[in-house]
Parts: structure tokens; C-alpha cells; sequence
């Protein structure tokens, strides 16, 4: 077996033709950019994908285990971004850092497979965007940021709060990551914001411990009647300075939006504004880290979770690479 010690540049062997890579051809790696398995290549690094490719914690449809491969694959390149004025990937390092080591129908080993491989990011000074999965895997990729920068902020799309006890009597899945994560001291409840909230889950039990914790809900009704901006404004402002994770959930859009989820909920948010407001967010917050989950791409599908979700990677990317020319 060849030791992984090394980064590959999928683009590196079109370089020396004195052409670019075509996204069809090569080895496969998110937006093109190096892709590595050795903790050592991540020196330096300013961000880098990691994939979760689990879906076992699901309570519906399963199919998230294929979403980073799917996301990976999508169409499209990280070039100069139109609205921002610049290109990002001259201003951050961006490496792929490969999938964590899961085991199928092994949750619970899948979920110390991911911590283990986003806190090896973290400890390298690098911010993790992690690909899931189902939303269980907010758990381990916020702790692993958590342990290291201390409790964390937390801005939260999704149609569903994700706050509850348990979900079939099971504790640990994917509608419980919330919960578990202010209850084990990891996100700070006054500094975090939910954003897209609509449907008919949870329940009142769940949404009165929500406000006895101070956990702020942007309902979809107020994303329709105040627009992003003002949800935006608001979750910038409540969760102010100090570390912050990103967790979206794909099915926060509209299932017109985004069809290939396993919890769609109509009524949603539009592709529009979810990009527009994760480029914000990633611009005026601290971001720690983040994650992009609930992509069940469906074979030979046309897969426009996967698209959007690349492009939600690309923009929390754009966010930060502004963030870092304000200096
Ligand atoms: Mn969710």
C-alpha cells in the first residue's frame, strides 16, 4: 500500500500542457482543487472538503451516503466569482481532504470516523466544509470544531429544527444533532440562529425548550414576509463575534429547488437567497467550519440538490476569501 503523504493537483498534468483541465476529465476532486488523505499536506491550508458519506441515522428516505460523491461531481468550476470581484481559490488555499473512513451500518463508528478526520483539519489551522450525509453528522463535525475553538455560534437553515430528545425513541439521528450539541455545552443556545423553519415537526414540547435556551427561530413565514435580508441582518447580529459553524440543510429550499432530499418540505426558501445569504454569512461571521448534508442524489437523475450544494460550498468559500480581503 503507497503511504498517503502526498497532495495530488488534479489539474497539474493539463499545467504542463499549458491547458486547463476539463471538470469531465481527471481525478475527481471538489472544484478541482488538490486533493489529499495526509494530515501532513494540510499545512497551510485555509479550508478544506471533507466527506461524510453516511445516511444510516436517517428517519425517512435513505441516499445522503451517496451525496458527496454526487456534490463532487456536479457541474461547474470555482472561477472569478461575477458578484464579489474576485477569484477565490487565489486568495484561500482550498484542498480536497477526501471522505472519512465510515463504515456502513455503523453509526456510531461512522460518527468517530468523521470527528476524527475534521478535527485532523481543524488541528491543522484549516476550516472544515464538510459534505454530508444525513444531518446527523452536524454532530461530530461541530464537535470537532467546538473542542478546539470552544463552544461555537451556530447558523442553522433547514425546513426542521433538528432539536429533538429522540426520533423513534432513537436518541442519536438525524433530527436530534441540535439538542444534543447545546445540551453537551458545544453550541452556545444564545448564539444560535435558525433560519427556514416551516412544516409540521417538531412539536411544542421541542420548541419551548428551544426558548427556554435562547435559541432564535427565523420562521420561513418571516424569510417570505421580511425577506433574506432581514433574516440575514438578524442571525449577523445575534451571533455576533467569536467561533461559528454553518449548518445547512439542503431541504431549507423549496423541494422545487432541491427534489433530491429525504425530508422535503414545500413552501421553501429559493436557491437565490440561500446563496446569496451563505456568502454573507461567511463574509461578516467567524466561521470554524461548516456543513452542506441531506443531498440524496438519485441515479441518473438530474441532481440539482448536488448543484446547489456545490454551489452553497462555492459561496461560503467566495464569503470567506471577501472576509480575508478586508484583512
Ligand atoms: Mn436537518
Amino acid at each position: 500500500m503507497l503511504a498517503a503523504v502526498t497532495a495530488i493537483d488534479p489539474e497539474a498534468r493539463w499545467a504542463e500542457t499549458g491547458k486547463l483541465k476539463p471538470e469531465y476529465a481527471g481525478l475527481l476532486s471538489f472544484a478541482e482543487v488538490p486533493y489529499t488523505e495526509s494530515a501532513a499536506s494540510l499545512a497551510g491550508v485555509d479550508v478544506a472538503i471533507v466527506g461524510a458519506p453516511m445516511d444510516e441515522l436517517a428517519s425517512d428516505l435513505p441516499g445522503a451516503r451517496l451525496g458527496p460523491r454526487a456534490i463532487r461531481a456536479a457541474v461547474g468550476s470555482l472561477g472569478p466569482h461575477l458578484d464579489a470581484g474576485i477569484r477565490p481559490l487565489d486568495l484561500l488555499k482550498v484542498v480536497d481532504y477526501g471522505d472519512a473512513p465510515v463504515v456502513p451500518a455503523d453509526p456510531v463508528a461512522s460518527h468517530e470516523a468523521i470527528e476524527r478526520t475534521v478535527g485532523e483539519v481543524v488541528d491543522a489551522g484549516a476550516v472544515p466544509i464538510v459534505l454530508g450525509g444525513d444531518h446527523s453528522v452536524a454532530e461530530p463535525d461541530i464537535r470537532a470544531c467546538a473542542e478546539r475553538s470552544g463552544p461555537v455560534g451556530l447558523v442553522h437553515f433547514d425546513a426542521h429544527a433538528d432539536t429533538a430528545k429522540d426520533v423513534y425513541g432513537v436518541e442519536i439521528s438525524h433530527g436530534t444533532p441540535m439538542y444534543r450539541l447545546v445540551e453537551q455545552g458545544h453550541v452556545t443556545p444564545k448564539r444560535y440562529v435558525q433560519i427556514g423553519l416551516r412544516g409540521y415537526w417538531p412539536g411544542p414540547e421541542e420548541f419551548a425548550w428551544q426558548r427556554e435556551q435562547g435559541i432564535t427561530e427565523i420562521y420561513m413565514r418571516d424569510v417570505l414576509e421580511r425577506g433574506i435580508r432581514d433574516a440575514v441582518a438578524t442571525a449577523i447580529e445575534t451571533i455576533g463575534p467569536g467561533p461559528t459553524f454553518a449548518s445547512i440543510d439542503i431541504d431549507v429550499l423549496d423541494p422545487a429547488f432541491a427534489p433530491e432530499t429525504g425530508t422535503p418540505e414545500p413552501g421553501g426558501m429559493t436557491t437565490a437567497d440561500l446563496l446569496w445569504a451563505c456568502r454573507e454569512l461567511a463574509t461578516e461571521l467567524e466561521l470554524v467550519g461548516a456543513d452542506i448534508v441531506e443531498v440524496m442524489p438519485s441515479p441518473g437523475g438530474p441532481n440539482i440538490a448536488a448543484l446547489v450544494a456545490k454551489r452553497v460550498g462555492f459561496e461560503l468559500i467566495t464569503g470567506m476569501a471577501l472576509r480575508k480581503t478586508r484583512g
